[in-house]
C-alpha cells in the first residue's frame, strides 16, 4: 500500500475484511458484494483497491469512474449505468469473482435497490463500507480532493443523502458458502431421517397431514432462506423501535464485516418451521439486542442468547420470524422432551404438538460474516402474511 494510502487510512480504522485473519479466509469462502458508499473524494477509491489488492486471485472491481459516471442527485433514469450493469451481471452470471467490489458514490435509493436485487439474485451478501477519512463530510476539502471537479454548491447537494447511515432490513450472520450448503445437507439428511422415524409417522396430525401414513418434510418446508442467515436485529431499514441505537452501537460498528464461528448444538422440527439452534459466545451475546427474547415473548423470562438460530425452512404461510418463537417454546419446555433415541448425529426428543429436536453430541461450527441483509423485504426467505404462526403482538410490518 501507498504512504498516502496508509496515512488516510489507519490500519486501526481499516474493516476486518482487510486486517483480520479469519475473516480474510471467511470471505474467501464466502459470496461478498462490497459496496462503496461516501461523497466523491472521500477515499472509496483508495480503499476499493486496497480490498481489490488483498483478494487479487477471487476480486473484480467494478468502478463508476471507469464508466465515466459523474456522481450527481439523480434526476435522471440511470442509463447512463447500463454498461456498468452488464459488467456486473456478466460477473455474476459466469461467476468470474466471488468478491465483487462496487466503487461509486450509492447515494441513490433507486440505484442500491437495483444492485440489491443483483446481490440477492447471485446470493451475495453485501457489505456496505464508507471510508473513515476525516474529510469524508467536509465538502470544502472534497471541492479540492475530487477528481470530478465538483463545486462546493454540487457537494453540498449530494452531501446529505450520505451523511445518514444505510440501516439495513436486519443485521445477523451471514454463512460462508460451504458452511450454508454443508448446513443445508445435515438439515436435508435430518428430515428425510425424521421424516421416515416410525414415531414421528405416529404424530403426523399436526402437520394436518391428510397421508395418515408418510410425510416429505423436505416438501412440507418448501421456503428456505436464499442466505443462511443467523438474525441479531430486525430493524426494518430503521422504523423498528430500537434500530438506529443497535447500529451506533460499538460492537456492532467494530464488527461489521467480520467474521465469526457460529456453534449449531440442535436441530429441530415444529409444525411451522425447521431450523438450527445457536449457541452464542460471550463475544457474540455482544451483538445480540438485550430484547431479542422479549421482543417475541414479552411475559417470560430466557437467557440472553436463547432465541439464536438459523431458520432452514418454514411450511406454506408461515413467516420466517416464526422459527425463533419456536426455538423458545423448546426452551421454555427444558427437560420435558420425551426421549426418542439417536438420530442424525444426536439425541430426538419429542416435546408434543408435532415438535421434535435433535440435540447434537458434536456441535456443528459454521463460518459467517456479520453484516447486512438489505434487499427487499420478503425476497430472502421472508413471506408476508403468514396465517400459521402465534406470534404475539410482534411488530412485523
Ligand atoms: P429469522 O431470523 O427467524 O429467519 C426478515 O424477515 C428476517 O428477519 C428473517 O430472517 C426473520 O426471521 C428476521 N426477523 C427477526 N425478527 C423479525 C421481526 N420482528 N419481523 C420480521 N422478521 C424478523
Amino acid at each position: 500500500m501507498s504512504s498516502q494510502a496508509s496515512r488516510d487510512h489507519p490500519e486501526g480504522q481499516k474493516p476486518p475484511l482487510l486486517v483480520d485473519d479469519h475473516t480474510v479466509t471467511t470471505v474467501r469462502e464466502s459470496k461478498i458484494m462490497v459496496l462503496l458508499r461516501g461523497l466523491p473524494g472521500s477515499g472509496k477509491t483508495t480503499l476499493a483497491k486496497e480490498i481489490e489488492t488483498k483478494y487479487k486471485d477471487t476480486a473484480r472491481l467494478i468502478s463508476a469512474d471507469g464508466y465515466n459516471i459523474k456522481p450527481a442527485v439523480r434526476t435522471s433514469s440511470g442509463d447512463e449505468y447500463t454498461k456498468m450493469n452488464e459488467e456486473l451481471n456478466t460477473c455474476c452470471e459466469r461467476r468470474e469473482a466471488s468478491l465483487i467490489i462496487l466503487d461509486d458514490t450509492h447515494h441513490d435509493r433507486d440505484r442500491l435497490e437495483q444492485l440489491f436485487d443483483v446481490a440477492n439474485k447471485y446470493r451475495f451478501t453485501v457489505v456496505v463500507l464508507e471510508p473513515k477519512t476525516p474529510w469524508r463530510l467536509d465538502c470544502a476539502q472534497l471541492k479540492d480532493r475530487n477528481q470530478w471537479k465538483l463545486s462546493l454548491e454540487e457537494l453540498k447537494n449530494l452531501r446529505p443523502t450520505l451523511e445518514k447511515e444505510l440501516i439495513p432490513f436486519y443485521f445477523g450472520w451471514f454463512l460462508a458458502k460451504h458452511c450454508g450448503s454443508n448446513l443445508r445437507k445435515i438439515s436435508h439428511e435430518f428430515l428425510e431421517q425424521l421424516g421416515n422415524f416410525k414415531a414421528f409417522k405416529k404424530h403426523l396430525q399436526a402437520f394436518g397431514s391428510e397421508d395418515k401414513h408418510k410425510l416429505d418434510l423436505l416438501r412440507y418446508f418448501g421456503t428456505t432462506p436464499n442466505i443462511l442467515h443467523c438474525t441479531t436485529k430486525f430493524c426494518d431499514y430503521g422504523k423498528v423501535p430500537g434500530a438506529e441505537e443497535y447500529a451506533q452501537l460499538e460492537a456492532v460498528k467494530k464488527c461489521y464485516s467480520r467474521a465469526f464461528t457460529l456453534h449449531i448444538t440442535a436441530l429441530f422440527v415444529t409444525p411451522r418451521t425447521t431450523g438450527a439452534r445457536v449457541e452464542l459466545t460471550d463475544e457474540q451475546l455482544l451483538l445480540w439486542p438485550p430484547d431479542a427474547e422479549k421482543e417475541v415473548m414479552p411475559n417470560d423470562h430466557f437467557p440472553r442468547g436463547s432465541r439464536a438460530h438459523i431458520t432452514l425452512g418454514t411450511a406454506a404461510d408461515v413467516q420466517d420470524v416464526q422459527t425463533g418463537v419456536d426455538l423458545l417454546e423448546f426452551v421454555k419446555l427444558g427437560q420435558e422432551g420425551e426421549s426418542m433415541g439417536e438420530m442424525s448425529g444426536g439425541k430426538l426428543a419429542y416435546y408434543g404438538n408435532g415438535m421434535w429436536m435433535v440435540a447434537l453430541s458434536r456441535k456443528v461450527e459454521v463460518k459467517a460474516i456479520f453484516s447486512g441483509y438489505y434487499g427487499k423485504a420478503g425476497v430472502n426467505g421472508s413471506r408476508r402474511g403468514g396465517k400459521r404462526g402465534f406470534l404475539p403482538q410482534c411488530q412485523i410490518v
